[in-house]
């Protein structure tokens, strides 16, 4: 009995020294993976910055060659969502024989079909090296992967800390409440009905005026047309509860935090906001609803303009395909796509356009021009490793506005 006890015992403390090791095993494993898939996504980092250090140089070489102006580029897209690089881009590009210095000389089958022995002759020699580079290149463990995105396509939810609520202006609404109306414009869209279910326009405008009062410098609840109503405390009277920050989010991820705010529709929306840069908007590069919501939100600004119906698709499929067609060339300027606007909306010729800006009623709601820019600025980008199963993402946004990558501001880094 004796005997059978102690076997018993030895061959558990043996088992559980087995099982032990291969944890510890395991676990150092998974430290290697991820320190490894940590290094790919920060090599994809570092090809970003690459791809947007080059972004502008390419665009000009581009605009100025005649040959290549007639191309249906869109060059207001950055290169780095167009192409972002990734070792599957590169393995298909460089490995899997789709080379652009085989096009010419000689056709991808033709010179797969021809014996190794003769392909130094067939004048692929470049190619060979290149892809035999490439594959070495790549011969590490794991993949990396990447997007881009230019924050200055996206709505600002942090203009109110800058605007006067107060402020009176001789004709239409003041720039605090442009923004808010620019805003539930954006959410009172068809296309987002379903996510708005059972929320009133009411409360859509609710939680807009709570996301504008969040950030905005005074305490009180700020209505449209300089009305206010009581404290903005008033609505966060649990005592666990952050109360209003009066200054700007430093991450969308604060917004949760905004009474009125959902997570069943601000979460499918969330690609469509920013918290950086100023108010101004690349239409170049943003989403037909945000162009949408900017577009009636200006028009109903502009007593020049006739009324808008936001369900006017045909309308607003003009007024897009007119602004992309601005938005065409190396340098898109803010002028012409606002006066280009302004004519799609009915309102004169592109020519008598640009007078009303100069007078006081207009130059107070701005003109279109007001509204958008066409100069990226802060990029966000999201980065990827893999290295087996583990996974390893790294979030980041970058001010890109110096000419030289080293002086980069990095406003956001995160790990995970
Ligand atoms: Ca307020």
């Amino acid at each position: 009995m004796m005997a059978i006890s102690a076997i018993m015992l030895l061959s558990m403390i043996a088992l559980e020294f087995v099982f032990n090791s291969n944890v510890n095993y395991k676990v150092a494993l998974n430290e290697k993976e991820r320190l490894q898939a940590y290094y790919l996504a920060l090599s994809e980092l570092n090809l970003m910055k690459v791809e947007l250090k080059l972004d502008k140089q390419i665009k000009s070489t581009v605009a100025s060659m005649p040959m290549l102006q007639n191309l249906p580029i869109d060059l207001s897209q950055p290169i780095c969502s167009q192409m972002p690089i990734s070792t599957g881009l590169i393995r298909g590009f460089f490995v899997g024989g789709e080379m652009p210095l085989m096009k010419g000389a000689s056709t991808a089958p033709e010179a797969e079909k021809k014996p190794a022995a003769a392909k130094p002759d067939t004048g692929t020699t470049a190619t060979e090296f290149e892809a035999e580079n490439a594959q070495k290149f790549l011969s590490f463990d794991g993949d990396f992967d990447g997007s881009c995105a230019d924050e200055s396509a996206k709505m600002n939810l942090n203009v109110w800390a800058t605007l006067d609520p107060a402020q009176q202006l001789l004709a239409g609404n003041n720039p605090y409440d442009m923004y808010k109306i620019a805003l539930s414009n954006f959410f009172k869209q068809d296309r987002f009905k379903k996510l708005f279910e059972g929320v009133t326009p009411d409360k859509m405008d609710e939680s807009v005026r709570n996301i504008a009062d969040w950030v905005d410098k005074n305490d009180v609840i700020n209505d449209l047309g300089g009305i206010t109503r009581g404290s903005e405390q008033s609505l966060y009277k649990e005592d666990d509860r952050p109360k209003p920050k009066n200054g700007k989010f430093l991450s969308l991820d604060e917004v949760h935090l905004v009474e009125g705010v959902d997570d069943t529709w601000f979460v499918p929306l969330e690609d469509s906001f920013t918290v950086y840069g100023d108010a101004k908007v690349n239409v170049c590069v943003a989403d037909d609803d945000v162009i949408w919501a900017l577009v009636m939100t200006y028009a109903s600004q502009n007593t020049a303009i006739p009324p808008i119906n936001p369900k006017n698709i045909e309308l607003k499929k003009k007024v897009i395909d007119t602004m992309k067609l601005s938005c065409m060339g190396a340098q898109p300027q803010v002028g012409k796509i606002a006066s280009d606007v302004d004519a799609a909306l009915g309102l004169g010729t592109a020519a008598q356009t640009t007078n009303p800006q100069a007078t006081g009623a207009a130059q107070a709601t701005g003109g279109f021009a007001s509204y958008i820019t066409t100069e990226p600025r802060y990029y966000s980008l999201k980065l990827t490793g893999q290295v087996g199963d583990t996974m390893v993402n790294i979030k980041t946004v970058i001010d890109v506005k110096d000419s030289d990558p080293k002086k980069w501001r990095m406003l956001y880094y995160k790990v995970f």
